[in-house]
């Protein structure tokens, strides 16, 4: 899509600090940092949410998934834990309309989230 953020750092048309990449998917640090390991996971080709993802129906989203558990691993808070959020829709905060899975960890995490 021609006016997405994302997909313009996916084209590396914008810059971002990007920390992993596979075939299909790029993780990057989130530029509003909401724990010391903030990054944002999103799949390559644009899909708006993560229904849309889930629709996607070839793997994709299990593609998204696995680069946030590399990601995880990449980032030392797999064994302390951290926390994948997906938030879909404007009514859940979701600002950004290329999916993209948040990828927290580093301190502790409430629950409920706000
Ligand atoms: P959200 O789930 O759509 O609210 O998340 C969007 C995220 O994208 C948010 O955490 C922003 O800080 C982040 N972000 C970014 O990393 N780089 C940008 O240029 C912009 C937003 I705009």
């Amino acid at each position: 899509m021609t006016d997405c953020l994302f997909c313009k750092i996916v084209a590396r048309e914008i810059p971002a600090d990007i920390v992993l990449e596979t075939e299909r998917a790029l993780a990057f640090r989130d530029i509003n940092p909401q724990a010391p390991t903030h990054v944002l996971v999103v799949p390559k080709s644009h899909h708006a949410n993560a229904a849309a993802l889930a629709q996607a129906d070839d793997g994709l989203a299990d593609d998204v998934l696995k680069a946030c558990h590399d990601v995880a691993l990449q980032e030392g808070v797999s064994e302390s834990g951290y926390r994948v959020v997906f938030n879909t829709g404007e009514g859940a905060g979701q600002t950004v309309f290329h999916v993209h899975a948040h990828v927290l960890g580093g301190r502790g995490l409430t629950w409920p989230p706000g």
